[in-house]
């Protein structure tokens, strides 16, 4: 599947603006005929946007089950005889679709793409209905799980995880138009001989052999460099320039499916050329030593909940550009392409990771409420999570296996992996993502109740990413106890001989309160807890990488240790600095500076 585009042979419109918008809180809207277009009391939600912060009602808002989207489309005039599509880049958790009353398909998860062949519901020139109904519930099947509890006053969504269940239709929806005979797929694959580059580009067509595929490779200033034919093909770059953490230079790929002279279709594609490579304690890229440096994140705004905008994405780039980051996690979901996107061209690194989190009903008992669940058994996290937990991955590879700045999967978020069913549920689970892609290094995160010694499934990851509270949730206002207990603990991972990535650390800070003496929730004691992590991490060569939680704050469901959310950014939620976001930067831009 390619992300629509437009070029010779290929079209698109973006639906974005006002919708209908019904919430079907008596679930009586595919009985009551909504899928057919006419959405009884329907009021405007805007697309793309979470939906729960436009309605004020406490009930519309954390509401559970099916939210009905519909717009009226016309299909361009101009599109007989072309394959019309229809692509949904994000709806949280699953979608069906149906267009003049007939449904057309469906997906399950919340933030990647799907693409639906309208060609035969439709006819250009014409105006028609489309539906689409979002459905938010998690259950122990979705990916991320949740479950519904009975309450005093009635069913309740409890979640395992650290984030608001933000849902709609959060990205943008296209209509596309290609070829019939068109390119289906493209897969590039980087090496690199000396100071040449090699690109092996593999295109899948929708038609036989016959077809000629040209690849032509240009500079960034539009100069042709190499060229090649056929399915599978490798293009050289002498002299090639290459992406690099910082410095995202990209090549363009353009390949053409033709017939004789005629050409039946076009396709653009991005290419920066670099290597990853993990060898003993080192992440490589390009063959040098790699330093991460940069924060876990989180797709949140005021207002806009979880929607892409383009204007709140630069600020966070240019946010983690004033600090020095040179590198991000994309916790706890896949972020949106255009995220991707940029990331390419301005050469942040990033981890890549699924939308598995929350799959540790341990953590869940302390902090979220979930006592009484086993993670894994016949009635909770099972089978039919793990066979969504692998579509995620093969989705989630399949979308952004392209894009140079992806330079590590993380498969899961702080799962349980103490025991022998964890190992029953992920072993697979590593191999589907070295299937779908063998070029790059898979982990996953781990959390502090696998320590070293303890985890199961530090086993099958290339690289060690951690999670560590020493300092808050441990040793809470302790930073001596903390930095000794941490420090041990590092060293004893740092001894298995893989490269250790913090994948996060952090401390709740409420900006705008001070202390002299510095105590938890205190912009100093964010401070002086990053100085002291700081300090654990430049003693241990293992460790390769350092990305503070959070780059800032973000909502979460309610709770006893979440005020207004989570407060760990080092920015506010309107992406301004607190006080130790001026000493990290200090301390980055002293290293950049010193690289
Ligand atoms: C970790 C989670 C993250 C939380 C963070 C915290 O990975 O999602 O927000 O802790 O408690 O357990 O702040």
């Amino acid at each position: 599947m390619l992300r629509p585009q437009d070029t010779a042979t290929r079209e698109r419109k973006r639906l974005d603006g006002l919708w209908d918008f019904r919430i079907d809180r008596d679930g009586v809207g595919v009985e009551q005929g909504w899928q057919d277009g006419a959405l009884p009391e329907a009021r405007a939600m805007a697309v793309p946007a979470s939906y729960n912060e436009l309605v004020l009602d406490p009930g519309d808002r954390e509401f559970f089950g099916d939210l009905w989207y519909a717009t009226t489309v016309r299909i361009p005039r101009g599109w007989q005889d072309q394959r019309i599509s229809l692509y949904v880049e994000s709806a949280t958790h699953r979608a069906t679709v149906w267009l003049n009353g007939h449904e057309i398909g469906s997906h399950e998860g919340g933030y990647l793409p799907f693409e639906l062949d309208l060609t035969d519901a439709v006819e250009p020139g014409q105006e028609c209905r489309l539906v689409i109904k979002v459905n938010n519930t998690l259950t122990f099947a979705s990916i991320p799980p949740g479950v519904v509890e009975d309450g005093p006053t009635g069913p309740r969504q409890r979640y395992f995880h650290d984030f608001y269940n933000y849902a709609g239709l959060h990205r943008s929806v296209w209509l596309t138009a290609t070829p019939k005979a068109r390119i289906e797929d493209v897969l590039v694959v980087i090496g690199l001989d000396a100071d040449t580059g090699l690109v092996d580009v593999r295109t899948t067509t929708s038609e036989a052999d016959e077809l000629r595929t040209a690849l032509v490779l240009s500079d960034a200033d539009g100069q042709e460099v190499a060229s090649g034919q056929g399915s599978q093909a490798q293009l050289r770059v002498p002299a090639v320039e290459l992406w690099q953490p910082g410095r995202g230079y990209l090549y363009e790929l353009t390949i053409r499916l033709t017939d004789r002279d005629q050409l039946l279709d076009e396709y653009r594609l991005p290419v920066g050329v670099r290597t990853v490579e993990v060898r003993g304690t080192q992440f490589l890229i390009n063959g040098e030593p790699f330093y991460f440096t940069g924060f876990g994140m989180h797709e949140d705004h005021a207002i806009v909940g979880k929607q892409h905008n383009d204007a709140l994405m630069l600020r966070d780039f240019a946010c983690l550009e004033w600090i020095g980051a040179n590198s991000i996690r994309t916790s706890h979901y896949p972020y949106s392409e255009e995220f991707m996107e940029h990331a390419d061209r301005t050469g942040l690194v990033v981890i890549d990771e699924t939308p598995a989190v929350g799959l540790n009903l341990g953590i869940g008992g302390g902090l979220f409420g979930s006592q009484g669940y086993p993670t894994f058994s016949a009635e909770t996290v099972n089978e039919k999570t793990q066979a969504n937990h692998a579509q995620v991955i093969r989705e989630l590879i399949n979308r952004d296996r392209n894009h140079p700045s992806v330079v590590l999967w993380s498969i899961a978020n702080e799962p349980e992996s103490h025991t022998e069913e964890s190992v029953h549920y992920f072993e697979p689970l590593f191999a589907e993502a070295r299937k779908a892609d063998p070029t790059r290094p898979v982990g996953f995160v781990n959390m502090m109740l696998a320590r070293h010694g303890d985890c199961r499934l530090a086993q099958f990851a290339d690289v060690i990413m951690l999670n560590r509270y020493y300092g808050w949730y441990a040793f809470t206002g302790d930073l001596a106890a903390a930095e000794q207990a941490w420090t041990a603990e590092l060293n004893g991972w740092a001894g298995d001989g893989k490269p250790i990535i913090i994948t996060e650390y952090g401390a709740d800070t409420l900006d705008g309160m001070h202390q002299l003496i510095a105590q938890p929730w205190s912009e100093e004691y964010q401070q002086q807890y990053l100085e002291m992590n700081s300090r654990v991490f430049d003693g241990i060569d293992a460790v390769v990488g350092e990305q503070v939680w959070n780059l800032a704050d973000f909502a979460t469901t309610a709770g006893i240790i979440r005020v207004g959310g989570n407060r760990k950014g080092v920015f506010t939620r309107d992406r301004e600095p607190k006080l130790a976001a001026h000493w990290l930067r200090r301390r980055w831009l002293d290293r950049k500076a010193a690289d």
